[in-house]
């Protein structure tokens, strides 16, 4: 049942299907303060898309980037720029110029829809490839530029004829270097998604109402939020600043059914339930980092609901590994689901026995496409198989239970955090002579972004100074990288041949 036809553009699967069947007036967005039919959102993606073909010089297979906070213009845009056979370039609503002006050069971004009320950081990005910036108001109460061009445009669209191996979609991975991997995806791992994770631990069906806090930037969110609820002909409640209470209170009021966060809000989750009706809750969905057992047992304590855990890669798209409530074992982060296979093996690529940790491998329908990079194709895709930087092990039962990070990455309140990126933008502070950014374990967020600093007057070092030092990285740098921690020194370890030692840093914090 992964079979799709040659010619395929994955929206017609997603989204024209429900106005087709007839489907159209029910609803396929919910906010706070909006509705949105399946009819309203199929013609808002499809004025979207003449507005591209028609006003911005815009040819199929132009890279569009979209930054905005979860609303539904933000889906319309994700689709109308597909049915126009543009690539999509989704972001983080957090991300800075630095960053993205990275990803406008790598993924040579033509185009970019964007929240007027996220402008700025986008304009101030100076790229010969950026050509147009259409603003939208992801509140839907202003009239701004994307606004005034889909005004008197038809309400009708003819998709561009693309194929079902059509680029479409375009992530970036922040890989340990720093240098952030572009991962491609092809029109039907779109939908090949689809009918693996939610196909085997949801069952969604057309009365589900689904919600969730991760940003549609991140491949976790977009999968939760967008392509499982409308694949399954469902509906999603999207939260523009996603907390704990706004997750209980949309469950509450819209009788949500399908909840997608991480383990840090679970945590939290757990502790304010009370007092909330969450009847309508059947499915708790937890990715982004390993979930811990306590978090588990809280949640399952508190409401008798047990949590899906998994774990998905922007390579893969989404989970890969994953139990439905049936099979689950509390603490082990599931079996390869429908679809995919994964194996731990050692150093050399070779499989080792069950109960030995060694490094997460994974293949399977959607496979791991780095774009422009055949160096990183032959190091993290070896036979077929995506060598993740997670440390597992499986028991003989083939649950996957997880042991640590293999890399520089930090995994802080669900973000990928890359050391080597958080010291390069530390390094360009004036005060600053050397740093070594690594993660320390965190109650709370699971860990925690600590930069050692070296500075170049030591006498400058204090609290004070510290918190400018955080102040000044959060305006130039996504504030979820930023050091919580800082500590002074005068010296880095370091090896003869001058590289830095963070294991010896990490040590003398746990030790
Ligand atoms: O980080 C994860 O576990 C994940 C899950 C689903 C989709 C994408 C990602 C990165």
């Amino acid at each position: 049942d992964f079979e799709f036809p040659q010619d395929l553009n994955c929206v017609e699967r997603l989204l024209d299907r429900h106005i087709a069947e007839g489907n159209g007036e029910r609803i396929a967005i919910r906010t706070f303060t909006a509705t949105w039919t399946y009819n309203e959102l199929y013609e808002k993606a499809n004025q979207v898309a003449h507005v591209l073909r028609e006003n911005l010089d815009f040819i199929p297979g132009n890279r569009v980037l979209i930054r905005s906070a979860n609303n539904p213009m933000y889906v319309a845009c994700w689709f109308g720029i597909l049915k126009a056979g543009g690539i999509v370039v989704a972001t983080m609503p957090l991300l800075r110029e630095k960053e993205l002006g990275v990803m406008i050069e790598c993924a040579e971004i033509s185009h970019a829809f964007c929240d007027y009320a996220l402008e700025e950081a986008l304009t101030a990005v100076e790229s010969p490839f950026l050509k147009h910036i259409i603003t939208f108001d992801g509140s839907g109460e202003e009239v701004s530029k994307l606004e005034t061009l889909t005004g008197n445009k038809p309400k009708t669209f003819d998709n561009h004829p693309t194929k079902a191996d059509s680029l479409a979609i375009i992530g970036f991975t922040s890989g340990t270097t720093g240098k952030p991997k572009m991962t491609s995806h092809y029109h039907k791992d779109i939908l090949l998604i689809c009918e693996a994770f939610p196909k085997h631990c949801l069952q969604p069906t057309p009365d589900d109402i689904f919600t969730g806090s991760p940003p549609l930037g991140f491949t976790f969110g977009l999968g939760g939020l967008v392509l499982f609820p409308f694949y399954f002909g469902a509906s999603t409640f999207l939260i523009e600043k996603p907390t704990p209470e706004l997750l209980l209170q949309a469950i509450q009021d819209h009788k949500v059914s399908i909840c997608f966060t991480a383990p840090t809000a679970w945590r939290v989750l757990a502790t304010k339930v009370k007092g909330f009706d969450i009847s309508s809750l059947r499915k708790c969905v937890s990715a982004g980092e390993t979930l811990p057992l306590k978090v588990w047992e809280d949640w399952y304590n508190a409401t008798g609901l047990k949590i899906i855990d998994g774990i998905g890669s922007t390579e893969i798209l989404h989970i890969f590994i994953s139990s439905d409530e049936s099979e689950m074992r509390p603490g082990a982060t599931g079996k390869a689901i429908r679809g995919y296979e994964a194996k731990i093996i050692d150093d050399k690529g070779n499989e080792v026995a069950d109960g030995t940790p060694g490094r997460l491998a994974v293949r399977g329908i959607t496979g791991c496409k780095y774009l422009n990079s055949p160096e990183k194709q032959k190091e993290y895709v070896q036979e077929g198989w995506n060598i993740t930087g997670d440390i597992f092990r499986k028991d003989e039962d083939g649950y996957f239970w997880f042991v640590a990070r293999g890399d520089d990455m930090i995994i802080s309140s669900g973000y990928n955090i890359a050391a080597i990126e958080v010291e390069s933008v530390l390094l360009t502070h004036d005060d600053v002579a050397e740093c070594a950014v690594v993660g320390i374990p965190d109650e709370e967020r699971g860990m925690l972004v600590c930069a050692y600093l070296v500075l170049k007057d030591k006498n400058k070092a204090s609290a004070e100074h510290a918190r400018q030092i955080q102040d000044w990285f959060k305006a130039v740098a996504a504030p979820y990288k930023y050091p919580r921690e800082i500590r002074y020194v005068e010296v880095l370890p370091k090896t003869e041949t001058g590289k830095i030692q963070r294991f010896k840093l990490k040590n003398t914090i746990t030790a």
